[in-house]
């Protein structure tokens, strides 16, 4: 009966193939070593989200992970910008996720700084982040999950009235230059330029929706990302990432022109 040894050598059992549940989406058949399921992540895979004070972000996969020690690293460059990217580990801590064995909670440690506005974070995992109840627990899939985390509308509207709209831009206006700790400097870099002119463009309009957006857990943020503000639109980006990257090549005579134009702009409404 040497056949079947031969049968049982190819076999295609585990670790190949272990069985996920349909919710997941992508089918019921999960791979090993898991891989990054981005549109169950929460925010999803890509998204462009609030920097709220305690966001955290829930990393999903496509079956149970485990780990013993720090499963992922996070690293950060800033919006608009092809820095590199650096590693702010240090700043979160990892934890499984309540009720949910396929993910891990990135928050903010207690001394680090969590998702700061005006940054793009690279979230990817190290060999510490095993796949679960899989022969051998190999090392999950490696993968980058990506999101980028801006100015919110609460502190985009400087007078606090609900609308980010020209009232708050003439308080950012005369606030212009080196300001450390003033609310003018919405990323809080300690000077006012033109990166928190876009920023505060991006969050152009009425609060009250965005807020209500956030509040939102499932969705939010990438509803969010679709809408680009009027006055951005009309300015022709398409992106705040794009509108910064443009600013940041302007020189002073330039973005003074451009302020010019975008009161105009917003005087013509
Ligand atoms: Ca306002
Ligand atoms: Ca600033």
């Amino acid at each position: 009966m040497a056949w079947r040894g031969e049968r049982g050598a190819t076999s295609l059992t585990a670790p190949g193939y272990v069985e996920t549940a349909a919710s997941l989406g992508g089918g019921s058949i999960g791979i090993a070593p898991f891989d990054l399921h981005g549109e169950s992540c929460l925010p999803p895979d890509g998204s462009v989200v609030e920097a709220l004070p305690g966001l955290t972000a829930t990393v999903r996969h496509y079956g149970p992970v485990t780990f013993t020690a720090a499963p992922m690293t996070v690293s950060r460059r800033p919006v608009g910008t092809t820095d590199p990217f650096l590693d702010v580990t240090n700043d979160f801590v990892f934890a499984a996720t309540a009720g949910d064995a396929n993910s891990v909670d990135v928050s903010k440690s207690a001394s680090g700084a969590g998702f700061v506005a005006a940054f793009d974070y690279r979230i990817e995992p190290t060999a510490n982040l095993r796949s679960a109840g899989v022969a051998g627990e190999p090392a999950v899939a490696s993968y980058v999950y990506t999101i980028t985390a801006l100015i919110g509308c609460g502190v985009a509207d400087l007078n606090g009235d609900g609308v980010v709209d020209g009232v708050d831009l003439a308080f950012l206006l005369n606030a212009w230059g080196p300001c450390a700790g003033c609310p003018e400097d919405l990323n809080g870099d300690g000077t006012v330029d033109g990166l928190d002119l876009a920023f505060l463009l991006n969050m152009f309009g009425p609060c009250a929706p965005c807020a209500a957006i956030m509040e939102d857990g499932s969705g939010g943020p990438a509803a969010q990302s679709s809408s680009v503000p009027w006055i951005l639109q009309e300015l022709g980006f398409e992106s705040v990432a794009r509108y910064v990257r443009w600013l940041n090549a302007l020189t002073d005579n330039e973005l003074a022109a451009h302020i010019r134009t975008v009161i105009k702009l917003i005087q013509s409404r």
